[in-house]
């Protein structure tokens, strides 16, 4: 997994040394579950049709046969720059995302000169040393610390590019359920992204690295499209945490969800915004099991399956700056918003709200 991409390596250090010393809407993608039938599919209005079909990108993941593992099926491997609308449709049993890293000029030029494809290089000098130092701190080898420092290391040896100039992270979709579709809109610059997942399957080993990893060119020509206009807006920083609507009114949404911010926490990403469906209420168990879920590098953390009772339904991974906009249809219910950070109550990045039923 490559989810460690340091803002700078002062600060990756300096959690390592710290360590030492002490990962639209919603529509039905299996009609036939009867389960799923009460997520309609809003995405039928001709005009917001026409729109989020304008320079997009969809992709579908699949069981790929060969490897037995996921991987993403690409509509296209090309878009244009500007705003680029994402479409994740998850047919299988567990939750997917897919966060963009724009790759640097330097990492171009180290696959070519390794004569590899920016996937296969990616794969080679990112996600299985982040797979091969992972497993002996989750198999209880090693503390964590030990696992970061480690990591640092034999990433400056093999990848010094992933901290100099490092990968920035563009966002995209976030955590979508099994049988589930979600869609989100990012701006992107011209050049060359790579996406991944790393939601764990039951063994520990992160999706990227059995699959899940995907590159897209975005070319130098930007589309005409406008930047949509939100129904609601949602902002996400580092001193204030998620700051949202107290209730949302049922129906489709335009969500604009602005970075104020960005940060590396302990688990060595920065914050993003998901929405959580609480599908029999709450209480404070499954609030503190679902803060629990959204730390990757715990064993319980980033599994294929959310806590019982609740429904991942997209959002927006991190970015390092700007806004994305996600699209949803509500139906009345208890949400809440949520950020992959360790104890995200406590960092104001665990928000409920309500969606009442209409009058
Ligand atoms: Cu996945």
């Amino acid at each position: 997994m490559n989810t460690i991409r340091l803002y700078n390596l002062t600060g990756w250090i300096f959690l390592a040394a710290l360590f030492l010393i002490s990962c639209q809407e919603e529509s039905m993608v299996n009609p036939g579950n009867p389960e799923l039938k009460g997520l309609a599919n809003a995405n039928d209005n001709a005009r917001d049709q026409a729109y989020l079909q304008k320079n997009s990108l969809e992709m579908t993941v699949f069981h790929d046969e060969g490897t037995g593992e996921h991987a993403y099926n690409f509509s296209t491997q090309e878009v244009d720059a500007g705003w680029v609308t994402m479409k994740l449709v998850n047919p299988t049993h567990s939750d997917h995302f897919a966060l963009f890293y724009h790759v640097p000029q330097e990492a171009i030029e180290a696959a070519e000169a390794a004569d590899l494809s920016i996937k296969d290089y990616w794969h080679q000098v990112i996600t299985t040393p982040f797979q091969d130092e992972f497993n002996p701190y989750i198999q209880g080898n090693i503390d964590y610390g030990t696992f970061v420092n480690n990591l640092v290391g034999e990433l400056l040896g093999v990848a010094p590019w992933f901290f100099n100039p490092g990968a920035a992270v563009v966002g995209g979709p976030g955590i979508t359920a099994g049988g589930h579709v979600s869609q989100t809109s990012v701006y992107l610059e011209p050049g060359t992204y790579i996406a991944e997942c790393y939601i764990k399957d039951d063994d520990q080993l992160f999706h990227s690295y059995t699959g899940m990893l995907e590159t897209l060119v975005v070319s130098s020509s930007y589309a005409d499209v406008k930047e949509p206009k939100p129904s609601i807006d949602v902002t996400v920083s580092s001193i204030d945490g998620i700051q949202h609507p107290e209730t949302i009114r049922p129906g489709k949404h335009t969500v604009a969800i602005h970075y104020l911010d960005q940060t590396t926490y302990s688990n060595l990403v920065g914050h993003n915004v998901q929405l959580v469906r609480f599908d029999n209420g709450y209480d404070t168990s499954l609030l503190n099991e679902l803060g629990l879920y959204m730390n990757w590098s715990t064993v319980e953390g980033l599994t294929v399956h959310s806590p019982e009772g609740t429904t991942f339904m997209g959002g927006s991974m991190e970015m390092l700056s700007g806004t994305a906009y996600y699209y949803v249809n509500l139906k009345p219910g208890t949400y809440a918003w949520i950020a992959e950070v360790p104890d995200s109550a406590s960092k104001g990045m665990l928000k409920v709200f309500t969606v009442p039923s209409p009058n």
